[in-house]
């Protein structure tokens, strides 16, 4: 079961993304006992209590259970409370611990219809046809969209993140790297607007590629204005 529920995820390529998964693994296996059991209570209630066939009679009249009824609030309260503690705030926090920390690489990034900009500012370069990233390091996305623009939002699926691009402010985000990959093999390796911005916001997309340090470097001295 757990095996099988592990399958379902798609590539988890940054130490936000096993966060996630995880706290998306506990919520799916503590929602199916109490959705199954919601679903045998519902379908006895329909069987069991039918009208059966002639019978015009109103239903007898049935006042609250008070037992049943506070034990159910108490129990789904002190649940939905467990979970926004664990994983909801913990995971929360453990997914924050890093904004205080020095970046390896700090991007700038710029959402307009409907492109991408990305802009390395401590590595003077500019680029809007990939966004290529080193692994095992912390990167920092400064995120905005033009202020004549739309809203966009910055999301890039095998690292599990997403902010909102907003005309005038900067979303911070934080992404440790923990795997090698790229768009041509993994389509999970992409920045995808994930905030609908008018007619080609299906494919205002960036293809990420996440590559060794040593490849990162040539791939700065090559597309470094300086
Ligand atoms: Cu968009």
């Amino acid at each position: 079961m757990l095996i099988l529920l592990w399958n379902i995820f798609p590539v988890a390529a940054s130490r936000e993304a096993d966060i996630i998964d995880e706290a998306f693994l506990i919520l799916t296996i503590l929602a199916i006992p109490i959705m199954a059991l919601v679903v045998v209570i519902m379908g006895y209630s329909v069987l069991k209590f039918r009208r059966s066939e002639g019978d015009f009679e109103d239903a007898e009249y049935v006042t609250t259970h008070k037992t049943w009824v506070h034990s159910w609030l108490i129990w789904t309260t002190a649940l939905c409370i467990a979970v926004i503690i664990f994983p909801g705030w913990i995971g929360l926090v453990d997914i924050r611990a890093t904004q205080n920390d020095v970046a390896d690489v700090t991007v700038d990034v710029t959402g307009q219809q409907w492109v991408w900009t990305y802009e390395y500012p401590d590595l003077d370069v500019s680029i809007i046809s990939e966004l290529v990233l080193p692994v095992d390091s912390l990167v920092r996305f400064n995120i905005t969209a033009r202020p004549d623009d739309v809203l966009h939002s910055f999301w890039i699926p095998a690292f599990r993140m997403k902010i909102d691009a907003v005309p005038g402010l900067i979303t911070k985000m934080d992404v440790t790297t923990t795997e090698i990959g790229e768009f041509n093999h993994d389509q999970n390796f992409r920045v995808q607007c994930a905030e609908l911005c008018g007619l080609n916001h299906a494919i205002m997309f960036t293809r990420v590629r996440v590559v060794e340090k040593d490849e990162f470097d040539a791939w700065v001295a090559e597309h470094s204005a300086s």
